[in-house]
């Protein structure tokens, strides 16, 4: 990863952000000065010149709930250890908040089986349900028959249809995010040029598909027209599945450059497939990885670079929504503000179009600063 090309993966995200800080106070004080404002990072870790300097001083923002909630959290499936990391974010909010979290879901990324979930919480009479859709309309019927029932329900990570929520947490802006996994494509491949492919998660997934369509319109710009798009798999957030993807697109695409795996579980997959086939320094792995999944393939040269946000604060923030929803603080309403004192250097998030809340710009991963991600991120 060069600095330039960290600058360009943020001013992607930049000029399409919102509001919001990709500093939160969840990350540890202790953490190097170099990590925590890495001069790449500066124009993301301030509020942006856009909001009015006496917004943050005079916003009527709500403040924090002043109770929990009795939440359920629904993630695409359980044994994805990136939605483990966001429920320890709801869990701490719900600590701080006075409330209680609990998380089931299906132990496959399909919504379907996201469905008796949504049923039985909604039976449960819950105060929250906190939802990533395996797909946004399979699961939009049970999650409205919950939100008649009184029930608020957050969608975080990958939204459910509009109109099948009250608020919507996205972890970044998603045009930001296609505009940096095109960047780091573009990066990767020499001279930017040459085939690339991208390994998904299941192909109903509402945010990949909104992160792949918004890396294609970025590569309509000439810059990025030598790069020649080899399609798209699916590996369902699966690591076998995820892993014979990988493999079957080397044996495809023999002059493949890049693998883009916007997914945590398809990224690790790709990078170990790459190692083991010996095309380590021929073809590269990037996309959305844990820095500890990722980090030996940092170092070892098949996935120089790749991006994440705070999984942990994206968790603290649905919980925190889901209580202020549930208080009454908060109705989803575009436009209004509210702050949760331990994220946003305690500035206030305002609620966008169709009930969308952003948490921040995302991280850029490399081997100059993984080991200093993974000491304060934990994950
Ligand atoms: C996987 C999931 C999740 C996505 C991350 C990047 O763990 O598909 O939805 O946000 O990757």
């Amino acid at each position: 990863m060069t600095g330039t090309s960290v600058r360009r993966f943020v001013a992607g995200l930049a000029t399409t952000a919102i509001v919001l800080s990709a500093c939160s106070s969840s990350t540890p004080s202790s953490a190097p000065a170099s990590q925590a404002a890495p001069a790449s990072q500066a124009p993301v870790a301030s509020v942006p010149a856009s909001v009015p300097a006496s917004q943050a001083a005079s916003a009527p923002a709500s403040q924090a709930a002043s109770g929990g909630v009795t939440a359920v959290v629904i993630p695409k499936q359980i044994n994805n250890p990136y939605f483990d990391v966001a429920f320890k974010g709801a869990q701490k909010a719900a600590a701080d908040l006075g409330g209680t979290v609990t998380q089931v879901g299906p132990s496959a990324a399909d919504a379907t089986q996201q469905v008796p979930f949504i049923q039985t919480a909604t039976t449960q009479g819950v105060g929250a349900i906190i939802i990533s859709a395996d797909d946004a309309t399979a699961v939009a019927p049970a999650l409205k028959a919950a939100m008649q029932a009184g029930i608020k329900v957050v969608g975080y990570d990958s939204s459910p249809a509009v109109g099948a929520y009250n608020v919507f947490v996205n972890q970044a802006d998603t045009a930001g995010i296609g505009k940096g996994l095109a960047n780091m494509a573009c990066d990767l491949a020499p001279s930017c040029t040459g085939e690339i492919a991208v390994l998904s998660a299941a192909q109903s997934a509402t945010n990949q598909n909104a992160w792949i369509a918004a890396m294609q319109t970025t590569m309509k710009d000439a810059k990025y027209s030598k790069l020649v798009w080899d399609g798209v798999v699916y590996g369902n957030d699966d690591p076998q599945v995820s892993t014979q993807q990988a493999q079957a697109l080397l044996q495809a695409h023999p002059n493949l450059k890049v693998i883009v795996a916007p997914t945590t579980v398809g990224i690790v997959a790709a990078a170990q497939v790459v190692r083991a086939a010996k095309k380590t320094g021929s073809v590269f792995v990037t996309g959305l990885g844990t820095p500890k999944g990722m980090v030996d393939y940092v170092k070892g040269g098949e996935s120089p670079e790749f991006a994440l946000w705070n999984v942990t604060d994206l968790g603290y923030l649905a919980y925190a929504v889901a209580a202020q929803l549930a208080a009454g603080t908060i109705k989803g309403t575009e436009g209004e503000t509210f702050t949760v004192p331990s994220l946003n250097n305690g500035q206030p998030y305002t609620i966008g179009k169709d009930s969308v809340v952003v948490l921040g710009p995302p991280f850029v991963f490399n081997k100059d600063n993984i080991d200093q991600y993974v000491a304060s991120f934990g994950f």
